[in-house]
């Protein structure tokens, strides 16, 4: 049944939204995975990337509340949080990382990347976001800044009144240097309507994506999946990030986030590692303008990450140290890797570990 998406692929001819859907639908597991592999390696060799990335969410007050995000809250609800400047800037310095971490000889200066997400804080101005990229710059000028998501930026460019462009060129002014993929969900308006009604929309995430490219900031991008969506609007998605990639060339990784129902308003349930398998093999055959797939370990758990290196993957992210987000809506995966798990996760797969920096340069 695939032999003709499987003779596309093997003469380099591009897959269709027809094709995409096929590959969704079939229950040929095996030689979807060999065909995603096979184009991994043409791109990336047998190498896995990893990075010695940190987490921060400097709050998780949020003017929006999706309706799969267990992590936001309204302002004065139990377990709100908001992270002072101060905070942010000390939880970077190697005395904040665990003894277990200090002993597998993640220190003395861990970090290549700072990846910073939080929720759309109500009284918050632009201008705290700024203070924040410059202290962190100022303090840590070796740690790649890779912060805010189109939403985020969206936001910022509401609360203070300057245009997307502005807002995005203000940022990389005080020493933002990439983005993140976040917030993209799954651009179908029905879908997103259902999800999260008050967010920025698909074609709002797209416009700020390429404002940002054109801007000289590279950014990642992500897809929500297992929830309401079917495979009709997974592809959409797909074919909506290749388009704008044939365009600016802006995006580095792309990134299937598998939805997490514990504690969400949606509920539902875990997605399953055939489907999990599956979007990561699909994403790397129609993504074929993307250098990298991404298995987020966070998401994915750390052994499925490890069988998604054989399907289509070649980076798993990082150390992370804290997640919460993903763990807020119930994540079984640890909170946080050192590098040398992650080395040995890779190579126990048999792919060739490569530490990262952020823009796919490999770290001695
Ligand atoms: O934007 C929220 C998603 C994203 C849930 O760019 C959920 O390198 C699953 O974007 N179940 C944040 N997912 C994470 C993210 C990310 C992670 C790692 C690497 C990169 C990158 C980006 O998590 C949110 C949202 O799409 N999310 N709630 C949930 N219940």
């Amino acid at each position: 049944m695939l032999q003709k998406i499987k003779n596309k692929v093997l003469s380099g001819k591009r897959l269709s939204k027809e094709d995409a859907i096929k590959l969704f639908e079939t229950d040929d597991i095996f030689t979807l995975g060999k065909l995603a592999s096979r184009a991994a390696k043409k791109k990336n060799g047998n190498k896995a990337y990893f990075i010695r990335n940190i987490h921060i969410n400097p709050t998780n007050i949020c003017v929006n509340r999706c309706k799969f995000c267990a992590f936001s809250r309204s302002k004065g609800e139990a377990g709100a949080y908001e992270m002072t400047i101060d905070e942010i800037v000390k939880s970077l310095q190697p005395s904040a990382l665990s003894p277990r971490r200090v002993a597998s000889g993640d220190s003395p200066q861990p970090f290549s990347e700072v990846h910073i997400v939080g929720g759309l804080h109500p009284d918050w101005p632009f201008e705290y976001y700024l203070e924040m990229i410059s202290r962190i710059k100022k303090s840590f000028p070796k740690i790649c800044i890779k912060a805010f998501t189109a939403t985020e930026i969206d936001y910022f460019s509401r609360i203070s009144g300057k245009s997307i462009v502005e807002t995005l060129t203000e940022l990389k002014k005080h020493g933002l240097d990439t983005m993140p993929g976040g917030g993209a969900e799954i651009f179908d308006t029905g879908v997103r309507n259902q999800l999260c009604p008050e967010k920025l929309s698909g074609e709002g995430w797209i416009n700020v994506m390429e404002a940002a490219h054109r801007a000289g900031i590279k950014t990642n991008a992500t897809m929500l999946y297992g929830h309401v969506e079917n495979y009709e609007q997974r592809v959409d998605h797909l074919i909506r990030l290749r388009k704008l990639q044939d365009n600016t060339k802006g995006f580095q990784a792309f990134i299937p986030l598998a939805y997490h129902p514990k504690n969400t308003e949606i509920g539902g349930a875990y997605s399953s590692g055939i489907d999990d398998l599956k979007t990561i093999a699909v994403s790397r055959l129609v993504l074929d303008n993307f250098a990298h797939i991404k298995a987020y370990w966070i998401m994915l758990g750390e052994k499925l990450s490890q069988v998604a290196l054989l399907f289509g993957a070649d980076d798993i992210d990082g150390t992370i140290i804290d997640e919460k987000v993903t763990h807020s809506a119930g994540a079984l995966s640890s909170k946080g890797l050192t590098a040398g798990e992650l080395i040995n996760m890779i190579k126990k797969a048999g792919k060739v570990p490569v530490e990262r920096d952020s823009f796919y340069r490999k770290v001695k």
